[in-house]
């Protein structure tokens, strides 16, 4: 039952022990003192934001995979809202992809990805809440596969203000380097691949060549080389999700 495993294929030096998803009736997997545990899915994008954080901190932790579709109850006493990523160490409990990135960052202070002056980290949460129309617009493309160019237009004009912004910043939302910006809004960005796959479409270079070019520099980011799945495993996964059988949450341990 327990997969042991490097979590990644890069340098990163850290280590997951990941445990294949429990479901209602599995009992909770216990706890030492002092680790750090994270609870996730292993094709979620938010738990892939907390994954990219722990992977660029280079943060020690053990994963135990949720099965979304039959939780178990130990799992809801801690979260209530149900989802991943959640994490847990020492009887404190977070979750919420964002705040978990924040306390994490706060916590761990090397490799700090958490904006030092104010303006910039308010500016960055301003940024954040206007990322929630493009994930939106993502998810409803993939639904409408590609056909529905009224909700493509939409998509690509919420886009727009993420093309502008890089204009403005730089290599990265961080501006020289990454910033937990940049690691918020990855996951939904490495799953253009499904659009491709599914919708025959991707947003343009000619529209976002700043975009197409942050993206091909986040490709080279070691967090992003130890998180990722490659677009196979991706149709895999979103596959089984539509199907309307239990999504394969296992696929690849
Ligand atoms: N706002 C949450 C969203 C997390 C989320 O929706 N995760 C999904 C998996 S990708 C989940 O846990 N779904 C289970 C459910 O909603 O019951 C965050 O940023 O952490």
């Amino acid at each position: 039952m327990l997969a042991v495993g490097i979590a990644g294929r890069s340098s990163a030096s850290y280590v997951s022990y990941e445990l294949k998803p429990r479901i209602s009736d599995s009992p909770f997997p216990p706890l030492e003192d002092g680790k750090l545990r994270l609870y996730s899915m292993r094709f979620c994008p938010f738990a892939q934001r907390t994954r990219l954080v722990l992977a660029h901190k280079n943060i020690p932790f053990e994963t135990v995979n949720i099965n979304l579709k039959s939780k178990p109850n130990w799992f809801l006493e801690k979260n209530p809202s149900g989802t991943v990523p959640t994490i847990e160490k020492n009887g404190q409990i977070v979750y919420e992809s964002a705040i978990c990135n924040d306390f994490l960052d706060e916590t761990y202070t090397g490799n700090a990805l958490i904006p030092s002056d104010p303006y910039r980290k308010a500016r960055d949460r301003i940024l954040l809440e206007q990322f929630g129309k493009v994930v939106g617009g993502f998810y409803q493309t993939l639904r409408s596969q590609g056909k529905d160019d009224a909700v493509k237009q939409t998509f690509e004009s919420n886009l727009d203000l993420f093309e502008k912004e890089l204009g403005k910043r730089g290599a990265f939302f961080g501006g020289d380097s990454v910033s937990i910006l940049d690691f918020l809004m990855w996951p939904f960005f490495e799953r253009w691949c499904l659009l491709e796959i599914f919708c025959n479409y991707k947003p343009s270079p000619d529209r976002f060549p700043k975009l197409h070019a942050w993206i091909a520099r986040m490709f080279e980011q070691p967090a992003v080389k130890a998180t990722m799945f490659p677009p196979n495993v991706h149709e895999i996964y979103i596959k089984s999700y539509i199907s309307g059988e239990v999504p394969d949450y296992d696929y690849g341990l």
